[in-house]
């Protein structure tokens, strides 16, 4: 990667990777997009190099963007999740499937790289749920898991047909302090870092004992770059390789947060829409392929995770004490 473009980089992810990326390749040569310019979003993604405004559902805006800035790889991340999906299928479509298939068109003409997040969303309830292996069952339920399913597919077509270099991982929940995540079914895991410190008390719309893979945001971070820099020769998945750091239920992190935050208290009040998308997805992953063909591993587990996510909001919510 040299010059590189980020979709929906005002997102949780985008974010962060914009400046991370930044750091590595040089301000220059990465440039932030989004569909609109978000008050809440961090300023200095916008502002410490080139930010575009790039509609994904129009392709016109996607080509003058990367041929304004003579890019040489697309990190896609614009997109919808898993429980406003549920709110909003037909939304959730044209974003996640026109948006892919525009910025795989523009790839295929203008011959550049592409990464592509799945989910854990792309199994379901037919999956293994335990140790859930690379190549299985993907029969998903949500609207969400359909999109990223057919999203890896259509990934491996554009390799296969037109030799398009895309590449991708099935991310599990990210937890991050820096921009919150937007309608996904494990945000509970990034709000109640939140809740510890500002309020004690927080409110759990997942059931106890329900686990799922996490991950924290420098691991997955690193999760793209090293993708995208592995050597292709050594790469048999390609798009879609298991990624986990972690997997917990909603009483293994708030019993990892109450050793830091005694007075923290936790109650349930479930969702069913989500619990019942969490219930269709994994326990935990195998990520056995992605250690194996580009050397992926994780740095944080639930308890260092936590050290770190409480002291850095601490920091952020000016909570200092
Ligand atoms: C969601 O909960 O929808 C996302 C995901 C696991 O893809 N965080």
């Amino acid at each position: 990667m040299k010059r590189i473009l980020v979709t929906g980089a005002l997102g949780q992810i985008g974010s962060e990777l914009v400046l991370k990326l930044r750091r590595i390749y040089g301000e220059n040569n990465v440039v932030a997009s989004s569909r609109s310019k978000k008050d809440t979003a961090n300023k200095e993604v916008m502002e410490s190099g080139p930010f575009e405004l790039v509609d994904v559902l129009n392709s016109q805006q996607i080509i003058e963007a990367t041929k304004k800035h003579n890019v040489d790889t697309v990190i896609h991340l614009a997109s919808i999740l898993s429980a406003v999906g549920e709110e909003k299928p037909h939304l959730l479509w044209d974003i996640n499937m026109n948006g892919l298939y525009n910025v795989l068109e523009v790839a295929r003409e203008k011959n550049h790289g592409v990464f592509i997040p799945s989910s854990i969303a792309a199994f379901g309830p037919s999956t293994p749920m335990d140790l859930t292996p690379q190549d299985t069952i993907q029969r998903p339920t949500t609207i969400y898991g359909v999109s990223k399913v057919a999203g890896e597919l259509l990934c491996d077509y554009y390799y296969e047909r037109f030799g398009v270099d895309t590449r991708g991982v099935r991310f599990p929940g990210l937890i991050s302090y820096e921009a919150l995540p937007g309608g996904g079914t494990t945000d509970y895991a990034v709000h109640i870092y939140y809740e510890a410190l500002k309020t004690k008390e927080f409110i759990c719309n997942i059931k106890e004992g329900t686990k799922m893979d996490m991950m924290y945001m420098p691991d997955a971070l690193d999760c793209i770059v090293n993708l995208m820099e592995a050597d292709s020769t050594k790469l048999k998945h390609r798009n879609a390789f298991n990624v986990t750091a972690m997997s917990f239920g909603p009483e293994d992190v708030y019993a990892e947060i109450k050793k830091h935050v005694p007075e923290f208290e936790i109650k349930y009040d479930v969702d069913p829409v989500k619990q019942k998308i969490a219930e269709s997805w994994p326990n935990s992953l195998d990520d056995s392929a992605a250690r194996e063909e580009w050397g992926w591993t994780p740095k944080y587990n639930l308890e260092t995770m936590t050290v770190d996510m409480l002291e850095k909001l601490k920091e952020k919510l000016g909570n200092n004490k």
